[in-house]
């Protein structure tokens, strides 16, 4: 029953989003924050992808790469920890102000209302900054998983190190749907789309010193900075791609 209300009520949203081109119109993401106010900065914003009564607060990028980009994820000084179970990957964790995890049912409900891009950012500890973007990005429902749905590696000099985690369901400690043996949450210290593991832990755990003994449990990203090095921040963006087929 729960479940039908909720169905009913995303049908509702996705209803009335058919008229919602309005100024008046509740904000979903932060694309649509930019598109009512392009003077908007980098910041805390609410948006409503979940409808009128959930509100969520997010940070927008308003800078990067003509900005509109909403941050799902986010590390930038080990204030969080992000060995969490299941339930906290769910409904998000964290302060949006800092490091945070948007939580799978948000990041769901805001791909599955718009077609999106993906973006990665990253640091290292000697000031050097690299990027990684992708042409699309979805993932399914908790019933399925939450499955990953990468398009196409669109560059960046990061370099790609998240396409074989497409069409992974996501893993946490305490459920475990990856593609290995054991546990790769367990044994590698985060949460995420893990096949039997990983080319990229962003959700490891804060060691930029490399304090750390545990084997490629640390924030990596393979394809810039190998196995043993532990990024000083990394974040995860998502843009709605336009989809306009109007006619000029
Ligand atoms: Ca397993």
């Amino acid at each position: 029953m729960i479940m039908m209300q909720g169905r009913l009520f995303v049908a509702l949203v996705l209803a009335t989003s058919v008229h919602s081109d309005s100024q008046f119109s509740l904000p979903v993401d932060c694309d649509d924050i930019h598109r009512h106010d392009n003077t908007s900065s980098s910041g805390v914003y609410t948006i409503y992808p979940g409808g009128p009564t959930t509100p969520l607060h997010v940070y927008c990028d308003m800078d990067t790469d003509g900005g509109r980009w909403t941050v799902f994820q986010r590390r930038m000084d080990g204030s969080q920890s992000f060995f969490r179970p299941w339930a906290h990957y769910k409904t998000g964790f964290g302060n949006v102000a800092g490091e945070y995890w948007l939580g799978l049912e948000n990041i769901f409900l805001l791909t599955v209302r718009k077609k999106n891009e993906l973006r990665l950012d990253m640091e290292d500890l000697e000031g050097g900054k690299a990027s990684a973007q992708y042409s699309s990005f979805s993932i399914d429902s908790e019933d399925d998983g939450y499955q990953l749905h990468l398009g196409s590696f669109d560059g960046g000099a990061a370099g790609d190190s998240l396409t074989i985690h497409n069409n992974m369901k996501f893993t946490t400690y305490d459920k475990d749907q990856d593609g290995w043996g054991k546990n790769c949450a367990q044994h590698y210290l985060g949460g995420f789309w893990y096949t039997n593991c990983h080319n990229t832990n962003p959700n490891g755990m804060y060691a930029p010193h490399n304090s750390i003994g545990f084997e490629n449990s640390h924030i990596i990203w393979h394809a810039w900075k190998g196995w043993n090095y532990s990024l000083k921040t990394i974040a995860m963006k998502i843009r709605s791609v336009a989809t306009c087929t109007c006619k000029h």
